[in-house]
């Protein structure tokens, strides 16, 4: 229960996976090109996890699997670097943001212990830690700033998660949802956030709680949250189902 390391297999993931290719929705890789887009610079003269994400982009989902390491790092930037103003973005308009119900709890379900759902205070009462990393849209825009908040570590290892699971589920309650590989949940910079811009999170930024997870892209990050799961069975996503590459970065 407590071992960190995943043992889903790349060739596992692969399985899931394949119904979607079959269906035509997973690209193979991206082309140069597309990066640039993506990134929103010259891929050439960048560092760090922009070139990180450019060497994963061009693999299959299985190599990008295989080739994953905890230790890969997101790159981090000075407070000078962040990106002012910050921009919104969603499957919907910023004024069609959701409002939080003030009894908002977070759900949580599957291969885990305790099941008690999490308010707010209990959640600020976990131990946080705060990131100032790249958010990169895959519609060709990227920018930086702050989170801060729960590493999905600790609160996966709080709720006693079964870290050999192969998925950890999100899902929205403004109907996004999206998933990860366990390999990804338990990466240091993997975090829960309650905190953007040293402010508590505004609700076009997520409130009360988000996903943020550097090593990927922007749509990964889920807003919104309503519950995590963890689970075996291959969750999808809302962008992902429509042929968004599942894995999305390193
Ligand atoms: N709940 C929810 N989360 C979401 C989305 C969404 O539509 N709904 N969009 C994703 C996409 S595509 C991006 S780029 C980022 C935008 O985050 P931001 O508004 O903080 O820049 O949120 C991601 N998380
Ligand atoms: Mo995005």
């Amino acid at each position: 229960m407590n071992r960190t390391k995943p043992v889903v297999t790349a060739a596992e993931i692969q399985k899931d996976l394949m119904p979607l290719r079959r269906r035509g929705l997973l690209r193979g890789g991206l082309s140069l090109g597309a990066l640039t887009l993506l990134t929103g610079c010259d891929l050439s003269t960048h560092s760090g996890v922009d070139a990180a994400l450019e060497a994963m982009l061009r693999f299959d989902d299985e190599v990008q699997a295989a080739i994953f390491g905890q230790d890969r790092l997101a790159e981090t930037y000075p407070a000078s670097a962040l990106t002012i103003p910050f921009r919104f973005n969603a499957y919907y308009p910023e004024w069609e943001v959701p409002n939080v119900d003030p009894n908002w709890h977070l759900a949580v379900s599957g291969l885990v212990a305790d099941k008690t759902p999490w308010s707010l205070a209990a959640l600020r009462a976990l131990p946080q830690t705060s990131q100032i990393t790249r958010h990169i849209c895959i519609e060709g825009w990227s920018q930086i700033g702050q989170w801060s908040g729960i590493p999905l570590q600790v609160f996966l290892k709080r709720v006693g998660a079964d870290l050999r699971a192969r998925y950890v589920n999100f899902t929205c309650f403004d109907g996004y949802s999206t998933s990860i590989d366990m390999a990804s949940a338990l990466h240091p910079q993997t975090i829960l956030a309650l905190v953007f811009d040293n402010q508590p999170l505004a609700p076009q930024w997520g409130a009360p709680l988000r996903l943020r997870i550097p090593t990927k892209l922007g749509f990964k990050s889920a807003k919104n949250l309503q519950s995590i799961e963890v689970t075996n069975r291959f969750p999808g996503g809302y962008w992902e189902n429509q042929g968004y590459d599942w894995f999305a970065g390193v």
